[in-house]
């Protein structure tokens, strides 16, 4: 496997400089943060990144995201024009080195959470989802925690409305309209195309997700069979959903060489419903036994990019909630642990 690590690019407040000593790291997972969702990304910008990162003896082969245009899920009469700029972009990612790209397909929001300082027992801090907490927001005024500053409060309600006619099936077949157009140009400049499962799986404020469950991803796959059209799996995100059998899915998509990125993180079952609070990495922690699904990945095949997904604020750290330094880089040990417990017990 090869051990990366998400950076925000050069305004990160974490340095490559601590980024590059934390055990057995490879590379950052990296973006360009600047320029509007939807628009062609200056190659200098992808250079810059680049060269920032090589200069610390980081190798910048995996970005996270790029981000897929709302025009195109909901397929817009204008998606065409989205969708052209979407390759000229994996075309450049390319011409710099990068093997991997990690996008969702969520609806308006990519990830939700009700708490972004969840109080830990033991007095860490993490981002949390109350079920109860869900069920008094609002739709029609939302104020989420991590999103005020993304959408005015105008343009949150016109798109949500928007999305009322757009179905599960509507929401489907745009995304298989966009991959067949995407994928044949993966598959010529070889860029593996990772999606990230919804967060949290299921369905939130009316709005479809379909990337959520083993069903989900094998119509997906079925649809656009080319192997570079393939998945991150993102144990927190499927984990969240409590009849994801993770361990049985990193071995069904190792095998069948789907899975192109890994995400790992633990969570907590908070009460019956769809409450879960982000823990440390460790099994012991949370709800996910993050050992068998390692194992399970190494024995069938898997070998390819990860990186510790979210961390707790630990060690009086006021991190960008899920990004911190110390709880990602104590992730990063554990899993390089379980790695090469696997690795040489294949
Ligand atoms: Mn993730």
């Amino acid at each position: 496997m090869k051990l990366t690590f998400r950076w925000y690019g050069l305004k990160d407040s974490i340095p490559l400089d601590y980024i590059r000593q934390i055990p057995n790291m490879s590379g950052v997972v990296t973006a360009v943060y600047d320029v509007p969702v939807g628009e062609v990304w200056p190659i200098e910008s992808l250079q810059k990144l680049k060269q920032a990162a090589h200069e610390k003896g980081l190798e910048m082969e995996v970005i996270e995201s790029i981000p897929v245009h709302e025009d195109i899920k909901m397929g817009k009469g204008n998606r065409d024009l989205y969708i052209a700029n979407y390759i000229e972009n994996i075309r450049r990612v390319a011409q710099v080195g990068v093997k991997c790209v990690c996008y969702n397909f969520m609806p308006v929001f990519d990830w939700l959470r009700t708490e972004m300082h969840h109080l830990n027992k033991d007095g860490s801090n993490s981002l949390s989802y109350s079920y109860d907490d869900f069920k008094k927001i609002d739709p029609h005024n939302l104020h989420l925690p991590g999103w005020d500053e993304s959408y005015s409060q105008d343009e949150l309600q016109h798109l949500l409305k928007e999305y009322q006619n757009i179905s599960h099936e509507d929401l489907f077949n745009n995304l298989v309209y966009f991959l067949e157009r995407v994928i044949p140009v993966c598959d010529e400049v070889g860029i593996k195309m990772a999606i990230h499962p919804d967060d949290p799986p299921w369905d939130i404020f009316g709005l479809p997700r379909i990337v959520s469950n083993e069903n989900d991803l094998d119509k997906m796959f079925n649809a656009v069979p080319s192997v570079n059209n393939g998945l991150t799996l993102c144990t927190g995100s499927f984990g969240a959903g409590r009849n994801n059998d993770l361990v049985h899915m990193a071995k069904k998509y190792a095998k069948a060489g789907r899975i192109h990125f890994l995400h790992l993180r633990n969570i907590l079952w908070t009460d019956d419903y769809d409450s879960f609070c982000e823990v440390g990495h460790c099994s012991k922690d949370g709800s996910l036994d993050m050992a068998k699904i390692v194992k399970a990945l190494v024995d069938n095949g898997f070998d390819g990019y990860v990186r510790p997904d979210h961390g707790r604020n630990i060690f009086g750290e006021d991190g960008k909630p899920g990004y911190g330094l110390y709880d990602r880089a104590l992730g990063a040990s554990y899993i390089n642990g379980l790695f090469e417990m696997a690795e040489k017990n294949k």
